[in-house]
Protein backbone atom coordinates (compact mmCIF):
# COMPACT_ATOMS: atom_id res chain seq x y z
CA UNK A 1 0.00 0.00 0.00
CA UNK A 2 1.23 3.39 -0.95
CA UNK A 3 0.47 6.59 1.33
CA UNK A 4 0.59 10.20 -0.95
CA UNK A 5 -0.32 13.01 0.94
CA UNK A 6 -2.09 15.44 -1.48
CA UNK A 7 -0.73 19.05 0.27
CA UNK A 8 -1.50 19.70 4.30
CA UNK A 9 -5.15 18.12 4.11
CA UNK A 10 -5.73 14.93 1.35
CA UNK A 11 -4.24 12.07 0.99
CA UNK A 12 -4.50 9.22 -2.09
CA UNK A 13 -3.91 5.78 -1.37
CA UNK A 14 -3.24 2.99 -3.92
CA UNK A 15 -2.03 -0.79 -4.07
CA UNK A 16 -4.69 -2.27 -1.45
CA UNK A 17 -7.81 -3.38 -2.44
CA UNK A 18 -9.91 -2.72 0.92
CA UNK A 19 -12.33 -5.92 0.76
CA UNK A 20 -9.44 -7.52 1.85
CA UNK A 21 -7.40 -4.93 4.34
CA UNK A 22 -5.57 -6.37 7.69
CA UNK A 23 -6.12 -5.17 11.16
CA UNK A 24 -2.36 -4.08 10.84
CA UNK A 25 -3.18 -2.25 7.31
CA UNK A 26 -6.67 -0.73 8.04
CA UNK A 27 -4.59 0.67 10.95
CA UNK A 28 -2.40 2.98 8.97
CA UNK A 29 -5.32 3.45 6.65
CA UNK A 30 -7.31 5.08 9.51
CA UNK A 31 -4.56 6.86 11.11
CA UNK A 32 -3.57 8.30 7.47
CA UNK A 33 -6.96 9.62 7.71
CA UNK A 34 -6.96 11.46 11.31
CA UNK A 35 -3.32 13.20 9.74
CA UNK A 36 -4.97 14.27 6.79
CA UNK A 37 -8.74 14.74 6.92
CA UNK A 38 -9.56 13.18 3.90
CA UNK A 39 -8.68 10.52 2.48
CA UNK A 40 -8.94 8.58 -1.52
CA UNK A 41 -8.57 4.68 -2.02
CA UNK A 42 -8.19 4.87 -5.45
CA UNK A 43 -9.05 1.33 -8.07
CA UNK A 44 -11.98 0.08 -6.10
CA UNK A 45 -14.36 -2.22 -7.63
CA UNK A 46 -17.09 -2.97 -4.60
CA UNK A 47 -20.48 -4.13 -4.07
CA UNK A 48 -22.86 -2.69 -1.93
CA UNK A 49 -22.32 -5.55 1.05
CA UNK A 50 -18.59 -4.84 0.62
CA UNK A 51 -18.54 -1.00 0.65
CA UNK A 52 -20.44 -1.46 4.09
CA UNK A 53 -18.79 -3.82 5.74
CA UNK A 54 -15.46 -1.65 4.95
CA UNK A 55 -17.39 1.68 6.24
CA UNK A 56 -18.55 -0.09 9.60
CA UNK A 57 -14.51 -0.58 9.93
CA UNK A 58 -14.60 3.07 10.85
CA UNK A 59 -17.79 3.40 13.18
CA UNK A 60 -21.40 2.68 13.11
CA UNK A 61 -23.34 3.34 10.15
CA UNK A 62 -26.61 5.18 9.81
CA UNK A 63 -29.30 5.36 7.69
CA UNK A 64 -29.54 8.94 6.56
CA UNK A 65 -32.38 11.38 7.36
CA UNK A 66 -33.57 11.55 3.64
CA UNK A 67 -35.52 8.75 2.99
CA UNK A 68 -35.94 10.05 -0.36
CA UNK A 69 -32.61 8.82 -1.50
CA UNK A 70 -31.92 6.13 0.52
CA UNK A 71 -31.40 2.89 -1.33
CA UNK A 72 -34.37 0.62 -0.62
CA UNK A 73 -32.73 -2.36 0.14
CA UNK A 74 -29.27 -1.04 1.67
CA UNK A 75 -31.36 1.73 3.91
CA UNK A 76 -27.51 2.61 5.50
CA UNK A 77 -26.59 3.60 1.49
CA UNK A 78 -27.44 7.27 0.22
CA UNK A 79 -27.54 7.26 -3.68
CA UNK A 80 -25.98 10.52 -5.31
CA UNK A 81 -27.02 11.18 -7.89
CA UNK A 82 -29.76 9.17 -8.75
CA UNK A 83 -33.36 10.50 -10.21
CA UNK A 84 -31.65 13.47 -11.12
CA UNK A 85 -35.02 14.09 -13.44
CA UNK A 86 -38.57 14.40 -12.49
CA UNK A 87 -41.34 12.70 -14.32
CA UNK A 88 -42.20 16.30 -16.02
CA UNK A 89 -38.16 16.22 -17.30
CA UNK A 90 -37.37 19.05 -15.47
CA UNK A 91 -33.57 19.09 -13.61
CA UNK A 92 -33.94 18.15 -9.37
CA UNK A 93 -32.21 20.87 -8.24
CA UNK A 94 -31.82 19.48 -4.77
CA UNK A 95 -30.68 16.40 -6.31
CA UNK A 96 -27.78 17.92 -8.72
CA UNK A 97 -26.54 20.43 -6.28
CA UNK A 98 -26.93 18.50 -3.37
CA UNK A 99 -24.14 19.75 -0.94
CA UNK A 100 -23.27 21.96 -3.59
CA UNK A 101 -24.91 25.57 -1.62
CA UNK A 102 -21.36 25.83 0.53
CA UNK A 103 -18.63 24.22 2.75
CA UNK A 104 -20.37 22.59 5.33
CA UNK A 105 -19.62 19.18 7.75
CA UNK A 106 -22.48 16.45 7.82
CA UNK A 107 -24.98 15.86 10.33
CA UNK A 108 -24.75 18.56 12.24
CA UNK A 109 -27.66 18.77 13.28
CA UNK A 110 -27.80 15.46 14.76
CA UNK A 111 -27.31 15.11 18.38
CA UNK A 112 -24.09 12.75 17.95
CA UNK A 113 -23.13 14.20 14.24
CA UNK A 114 -21.65 12.02 11.84
CA UNK A 115 -17.80 11.57 12.21
CA UNK A 116 -17.22 10.56 9.14
CA UNK A 117 -18.64 10.37 5.49
CA UNK A 118 -17.56 7.73 2.60
CA UNK A 119 -18.19 7.65 -0.80
CA UNK A 120 -17.52 5.22 -3.66
CA UNK A 121 -17.62 6.72 -6.80
CA UNK A 122 -19.31 4.55 -9.71
CA UNK A 123 -20.27 7.20 -12.41
CA UNK A 124 -18.02 10.27 -13.08
CA UNK A 125 -18.54 13.41 -15.67
CA UNK A 126 -16.34 13.83 -18.38
CA UNK A 127 -15.92 17.22 -16.64
CA UNK A 128 -16.47 19.16 -13.43
CA UNK A 129 -18.38 17.30 -10.45
CA UNK A 130 -15.41 17.24 -8.27
CA UNK A 131 -15.79 17.59 -4.17
CA UNK A 132 -14.38 20.82 -2.38
CA UNK A 133 -12.42 20.30 0.98
CA UNK A 134 -10.91 22.50 3.97
CA UNK A 135 -9.52 22.04 7.16
CA UNK A 136 -11.56 22.92 10.11
CA UNK A 137 -8.27 23.04 12.00
CA UNK A 138 -7.18 25.65 9.92
CA UNK A 139 -10.27 27.48 10.15
CA UNK A 140 -9.62 27.63 13.96
CA UNK A 141 -6.13 28.56 13.21
CA UNK A 142 -6.64 31.09 11.14
CA UNK A 143 -9.91 32.72 12.70
CA UNK A 144 -9.64 36.77 13.59
CA UNK A 145 -8.91 36.83 17.10
CA UNK A 146 -12.17 38.76 17.84
CA UNK A 147 -14.37 36.38 16.28
CA UNK A 148 -12.26 33.30 18.39
CA UNK A 149 -13.12 35.68 21.70
CA UNK A 150 -16.70 35.82 20.80
CA UNK A 151 -17.52 32.22 19.67
CA UNK A 152 -14.76 30.18 22.14
CA UNK A 153 -17.31 28.06 25.02
CA UNK A 154 -20.36 29.20 23.21
CA UNK A 155 -23.35 26.45 21.32
CA UNK A 156 -24.82 27.28 17.91
CA UNK A 157 -28.24 25.31 17.13
CA UNK A 158 -28.32 23.53 14.53
CA UNK A 159 -30.88 22.08 12.51
CA UNK A 160 -31.66 20.44 9.43
CA UNK A 161 -32.41 22.82 6.71
CA UNK A 162 -31.12 26.12 8.66
CA UNK A 163 -32.10 29.28 8.17
CA UNK A 164 -33.36 28.92 5.08
CA UNK A 165 -35.20 25.66 5.90
CA UNK A 166 -33.78 24.07 2.69
CA UNK A 167 -35.38 20.67 3.71
CA UNK A 168 -37.19 19.26 0.70
CA UNK A 169 -35.07 16.30 0.43
CA UNK A 170 -36.78 15.31 3.92
CA UNK A 171 -39.84 13.24 3.85
CA UNK A 172 -43.04 16.06 5.02
CA UNK A 173 -43.17 14.03 8.33
CA UNK A 174 -39.26 14.24 9.38
CA UNK A 175 -39.20 18.23 8.59
CA UNK A 176 -40.13 19.22 12.23
CA UNK A 177 -37.69 18.55 14.68
CA UNK A 178 -35.90 20.08 17.28
CA UNK A 179 -32.77 21.94 16.96
CA UNK A 180 -29.74 20.74 18.82
CA UNK A 181 -26.66 22.34 20.21
CA UNK A 182 -22.85 21.91 19.65
CA UNK A 183 -19.84 23.67 20.88
CA UNK A 184 -18.09 25.89 18.18
CA UNK A 185 -14.59 25.38 19.43
CA UNK A 186 -13.94 22.15 20.12
CA UNK A 187 -10.82 19.48 20.48
CA UNK A 188 -11.12 16.65 18.25
CA UNK A 189 -11.75 13.53 20.21
CA UNK A 190 -9.16 11.34 19.18
CA UNK A 191 -6.23 14.20 17.32
CA UNK A 192 -7.19 16.73 20.42
CA UNK A 193 -6.19 19.36 18.26
CA UNK A 194 -9.25 22.26 18.14
CA UNK A 195 -11.20 22.48 15.16
CA UNK A 196 -13.80 25.16 14.36
CA UNK A 197 -17.29 23.09 14.45
CA UNK A 198 -19.68 25.22 11.88
CA UNK A 199 -22.77 25.02 9.22
CA UNK A 200 -23.69 27.67 7.40
CA UNK A 201 -26.77 25.53 6.16
CA UNK A 202 -27.51 24.22 9.35
CA UNK A 203 -26.92 26.87 12.03
CA UNK A 204 -29.56 29.10 13.28
CA UNK A 205 -28.12 30.70 16.11
CA UNK A 206 -25.44 31.26 18.39
CA UNK A 207 -26.38 30.81 22.36
CA UNK A 208 -25.52 33.71 24.70
CA UNK A 209 -26.23 36.65 21.96
CA UNK A 210 -29.61 38.27 21.46
CA UNK A 211 -31.00 37.74 17.83
CA UNK A 212 -29.59 40.61 16.46
CA UNK A 213 -25.52 39.78 17.18
CA UNK A 214 -26.12 36.36 16.52
CA UNK A 215 -27.29 36.88 13.39
CA UNK A 216 -24.19 39.34 12.81
CA UNK A 217 -22.02 36.59 13.97
CA UNK A 218 -23.19 33.71 11.98
CA UNK A 219 -23.22 36.57 8.72
CA UNK A 220 -19.49 37.02 9.26
CA UNK A 221 -18.81 33.46 9.79
CA UNK A 222 -20.62 32.68 6.71
CA UNK A 223 -18.69 35.14 4.80
CA UNK A 224 -15.31 33.50 6.63
CA UNK A 225 -16.64 30.27 5.34
CA UNK A 226 -17.45 31.18 1.40
CA UNK A 227 -13.27 30.49 1.28
CA UNK A 228 -11.48 28.63 4.40
CA UNK A 229 -8.08 28.36 4.44
CA UNK A 230 -6.00 25.03 3.49
CA UNK A 231 -8.04 23.47 1.11
CA UNK A 232 -8.00 20.02 -1.22
CA UNK A 233 -10.24 19.52 -4.27
CA UNK A 234 -10.74 16.20 -5.46
CA UNK A 235 -10.81 15.24 -8.62
CA UNK A 236 -12.68 12.19 -8.95
CA UNK A 237 -12.15 8.81 -10.74
CA UNK A 238 -14.38 6.13 -11.27
CA UNK A 239 -13.83 3.55 -8.35
CA UNK A 240 -12.53 6.09 -5.58
CA UNK A 241 -13.66 5.59 -2.15
CA UNK A 242 -13.10 8.68 -0.27
CA UNK A 243 -13.78 9.29 3.20
CA UNK A 244 -13.65 12.48 5.09
CA UNK A 245 -13.80 13.25 8.97
CA UNK A 246 -16.62 15.92 9.67
CA UNK A 247 -14.54 16.63 13.45
CA UNK A 248 -12.18 18.56 10.99
CA UNK A 249 -12.77 18.94 8.03
CA UNK A 250 -15.37 21.02 5.41
CA UNK A 251 -16.14 20.09 2.30
CA UNK A 252 -18.84 21.03 -0.76
CA UNK A 253 -19.51 19.95 -4.00
CA UNK A 254 -19.04 21.65 -7.22
CA UNK A 255 -22.19 21.40 -8.55
CA UNK A 256 -20.86 22.35 -12.11
CA UNK A 257 -21.27 19.25 -14.28
CA UNK A 258 -23.44 18.44 -17.26
CA UNK A 259 -26.69 17.47 -16.12
CA UNK A 260 -27.36 14.99 -18.93
CA UNK A 261 -24.05 12.98 -17.38
CA UNK A 262 -24.31 10.58 -15.00
CA UNK A 263 -22.45 11.42 -11.12
CA UNK A 264 -23.38 8.60 -9.06
CA UNK A 265 -21.81 7.45 -5.83
CA UNK A 266 -22.94 5.73 -3.14
CA UNK A 267 -22.30 7.71 0.27
CA UNK A 268 -22.57 6.29 3.88
CA UNK A 269 -22.97 8.29 7.12
CA UNK A 270 -20.46 6.88 10.23
CA UNK A 271 -21.02 7.84 13.60
CA UNK A 272 -18.63 7.06 16.88
CA UNK A 273 -19.22 3.45 18.14
CA UNK A 274 -20.39 5.09 21.51
CA UNK A 275 -23.20 7.08 19.85
CA UNK A 276 -26.36 7.39 21.66
CA UNK A 277 -27.87 5.80 18.51
CA UNK A 278 -25.88 2.62 18.54
CA UNK A 279 -28.75 1.86 21.03
CA UNK A 280 -31.18 2.77 18.53
CA UNK A 281 -29.73 0.61 15.73
CA UNK A 282 -29.40 -2.11 17.91
O1 LIG B 1 -21.27 15.07 -3.97
C1 LIG B 1 -20.33 15.59 -3.37
O2 LIG B 1 -19.29 15.95 -3.91
C2 LIG B 1 -20.44 15.81 -1.87
C3 LIG B 1 -21.87 15.93 -1.46
C4 LIG B 1 -22.00 16.11 0.04
O3 LIG B 1 -21.95 17.18 0.55
C5 LIG B 1 -22.21 14.91 0.86
O4 LIG B 1 -22.31 13.80 0.32
O5 LIG B 1 -22.26 15.07 2.09
FE1 LIG C 1 -22.09 17.00 2.73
Amino acid sequence: MKIRPMGRIGAEITDVDVKTVSQETFAAIYQSWLDYNVICVRDQSLDMGDFLSYSRRFGLVCPHPAKSTRHPEHPEITLLGINKFRPDGMLDKDIYRRGAEGFHTDGSYEEDPYKATQLYALAIPSMGGDTHFSSAYAAFDELPQHLKDRLSGRYGHFKYGGRMSANLLLDAEDREVQPVRHLLIRAHPETGRIALYFDQGKILRIEGYSDEESIALIDEMVAYMANPPCQYRHKWRKGDVVIWDNRCSYHKAAGDYPPEEDRIHWRVSIKERSARSEQDAA
